[in-house]
């Protein structure tokens, strides 16, 4: 699953802002300027694409596979049909607005039961971490789904690092609020901002990663740039997008679909086939780019890696 491993200090600084990236960009434009940019990237995966910054993936994710031997969705999947309500609750809102937003400079403040609180810019606070491209299976509770090469560090790392305390048993993370740069922050579809909560041992499981970037990229911010949570186990509604905070709390957080429909939504959100959803079944799930329809599986195929954690746990009345 872990398919590239660097620490953070041993990548060269052109890597992480992505170098090769902007000198694709440039030649991506001149291209596309022809009209020849699809000639320029072949296969499938591996088609290039103007998201919102014209981008295109690097070489080494070409034919790739999940651990499961699925094929990778491609880079135009993963970062034009999203969830992402504070740029419109359409599937190519957030492509199509999320260009004013801008994710750096970046603080993320750690408050809560813990030994080093503070304001952490982004490049302190991923410096000493482990950047790792992982391939990772996602299921929305919608019963889309999609294989995506994240790229981050573990949320363990950020968590010892710094030091939760006895008490604190859970972390709230929280979205930004920028209405301004947000257009969907400007009406109430939501409660903003919009919250999500893991209980501390998941935070600390090494599938629960803290993303920064996709297919060997940046995040684009439709992705939840600069930084969100993955946690592939659960429904894609966890996944915490553009995070400016985590607390650590001794009381299980609310999360905001929980807030806004809690008969239809829980704080776990493991990913469930036998538990449907009050309005549709969640047996079954289109991946994107396939016709026929797949059998979900328990925790969205992560059982070996997770299920200890609920040991003893009803997980119909845990939803
Ligand atoms: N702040 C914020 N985070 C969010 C959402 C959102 O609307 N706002 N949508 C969630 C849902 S429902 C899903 S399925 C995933 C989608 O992530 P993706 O667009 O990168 O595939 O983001 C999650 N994180
Ligand atoms: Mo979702």
């Amino acid at each position: 699953m872990i398919i590239r491993s660097k620490k953070a200090s041993d990548v060269p600084s052109s890597e992480i802002t992505s170098e090769d990236v902007y000198v694709n960009r440039r030649k991506f434009i001149r291209n596309a300027a022809a009209g020849a940019a699809a000639l320029a990237f072949a296969p499938q995966a591996l088609k290039a694409f103007d998201g919102t910054p014209g981008q295109v993936v690097p070489a080494r994710f070409k034919g790739m596979k999940s651990e499961l031997g699925e094929d990778l969705n491609s880079y135009e999947d993963v970062t034009t049909y999203n969830n992402f309500y504070e740029f419109g609750t359409g599937k190519d809102d957030p492509a199509k607005n999320s260009a004013p937003f801008r994710p750096r400079p970046w603080t993320v403040t750690i408050e809560g039961h813990v030994n080093k609180p503070g304001e952490y810019q982004l490049e302190d606070f991923l410096a000493p971490h482990t950047i790792e491209d992982r391939v990772y299976r996602m299921r929305c509770v919608e019963a889309w789904s999609m294989v995506v090469p994240w790229r981050g560090f573990p949320l363990a790392d950020l968590v010892r690092r710094v030091e939760p305390t006895g008490s604190a048993k859970y972390l709230e993370m929280t979205t930004i609020v920028r209405p301004a740069e947000m257009v969907g922050q400007r009406g109430r579809v939501l409660d903003w901002p919009y919250i999500e909560g893991l209980r501390l041992d998941e935070a600390m499981n090494p599938l629960a990663l803290l993303a920064t970037g996709v297919y060997g990229m940046d995040l684009p911010n439709q992705n939840g740039a600069p930084l969100r949570l993955i946690t592939p186990w659960k429904y894609g509604f966890k996944g915490v997008k553009s995070i400016v905070k985590i607390r650590f709390v001794e009381e299980m957080p609310l999360n905001t679909w929980q807030v806004q429909n809690s008969r239809e939504y829980g704080f776990f959100a493991n990913v469930n086939p036998e538990v449907d959803h009050p309005r549709w079944t969640q047996a079954r799930e289109r991946r994107l780019g396939e016709f026929r329809r797949r059998e979900t599986l328990m925790f969205n195929g992560y059982t070996d890696e997770v299920q200890s954690m609920y040991a003893g746990m009803d997980l119909r009345r845990w939803i």
